[in-house]
């Protein structure tokens, strides 16, 4: 098959996903067209049947806002009849589910019909789109794409329940490839970080306000107090400054290390003895399942998504979103113990193992199936 992806190019899950899939789409022989308005941050090998079209949107000064959309839907537009793409997968709601329809409008007056496979992420749906802003433009947009996916059975329910959606929603979890963590690092050059008694805690994120990054910052504070350990926070955003001042005011500083955006992820998790995620929402929690498929339990919070992929007691805990007290205890019950840390991070990479792309992946080659099929 021919297929679009559209996506945010961005270190965000979503795009992580959308990239990750086009990939392994690409291996399984398909011709893949990545439109977006930069290269995808982990799309680094270009081949014949990988191609990435970027959208420009010339800056214009009338406009207080650019209009990105138009762009986007002229270029999908110019894509589809140029490349002959027969389906359209777009990741995140907005704009790109919108925009994808006005493209489909547009070619179906020149009689060509693409039809639009619309994957919902989380923040499209539970932050940002269920918005009074946004909300009819997303609402019309899921209804009118040609199937719906969302990433795990909570942000399936969360749709339901926050707009009136006509068609239907299958789940469809995200995934790692499980193959890419079998990387033999030897030692992960943990030596570098820490001293061998202590042990490494990790947190990956954007850094917004809904992760919680205070949250973080007072678990570490409390484990550290009862057990040698360094913090590892990955990422960038919003919340950086505000979580490296309460490190200071807690007197941590030197035992955290903010290590900004990073493509070194793999390497980053070989060597963390866990890690945490307290978000105030999410949709799925693919930064714990990465975490996971590098055998690292996860101190998570019950909400969302993250309950399909955290299992209590299993491969890590979670406790009610802002209970820090709860998320310490839980964390320094899995450290204290070698052989009950062992025992968690086997059973982390076993669960993940559930989520490899080779199971997922043949859930989308359907999808696009059955929406040809209808078209
Ligand atoms: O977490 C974010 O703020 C980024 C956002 C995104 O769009 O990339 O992540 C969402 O999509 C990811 C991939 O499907 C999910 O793993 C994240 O849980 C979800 N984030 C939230 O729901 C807050």
């Amino acid at each position: 098959m021919k297929i679009g992806i559209v996506c945010y190019p961005t270190f965000g899950g979503s795009g992580v996903v959308a990239t990750e899939l086009g990939l392994e789409l690409s291996k399984r022989g398909h011709e893949i067209h990545f439109i977006t308005y930069n290269q995808p941050v982990r799309l680094e090998l270009l081949n014949k049947n990988v191609h990435y079209h970027e959208v420009n949107v010339p800056e214009y000064p009338l406009f207080h806002y650019q209009p990105y959309e138009l762009a986007l839907s002229s270029k999908l537009l110019d894509m589809v009849k140029l490349h002959k793409i027969e389906v359209l997968h777009v990741h995140y709601a907005i704009p790109h589910a919108y925009a994808a329809y006005m493209a489909q409008k547009m070619l179906l007056e020149e009689n060509i019909y693409v039809p639009i496979v619309t994957t919902l992420h989380g923040t499209d749906i539970t932050l940002v789109g269920s918005h009074p802003f946004y909300k009819p433009a997303v609402t019309f947009s899921i209804n009118k794409s040609d199937a719906v996916t969302a990433v795990s059975q909570s942000l399936k329910e969360d749709t339901l329940r926050l707009f009136d959606i006509k068609n239907d929603i299958d789940v469809v979890t995200n995934f790692i490839d499980i193959s890419k963590y079998d990387h033999g690092f030897s030692d992960c050059q943990r030596s570098m970080m820490a001293d061998e008694n202590e042990k490494i805690i990790t947190h990956i994120s954007n850094l917004r306000p809904v992760k919680r990054m205070e949250d973080v910052v007072k678990i570490f504070y409390n484990i550290q107090k009862q057990i040698p350990a360094k913090l590892m926070v990955v990422g960038d955003g919003p919340d950086r400054e505000k979580a490296e001042s309460l490190c200071a005011k807690l007197g941590i500083t030197k035992k955290v290390i903010f290590f900004g955006k990073s493509n070194e992820i793999d390497k980053i998790l070989c060597f963390s003895d866990l890690f945490l995620l307290p978000s105030e929402t999410e949709s799925f929690g693919l930064a714990a399942l990465e975490a996971m498929a590098s055998g690292v339990p996860v101190i998570s919070s019950k909400t969302g998504g993250i309950p399909e992929v955290n299992k209590q007691g299993v491969t890590g805990f979670l406790s009610e979103v802002g209970d820090v007290e709860d998320m310490s205890k839980n964390a320094i019950h899995i450290l204290s113990d070698e052989t009950r840390l062992k025992e968690f991070k086997k059973n982390a990479k076993a669960e993940a193992i559930k989520f490899d792309i080779h199971n997922i992946v043949p859930q989308y080659e359907a999808i696009y199936e059955r929406t040809l099929k209808k078209s």
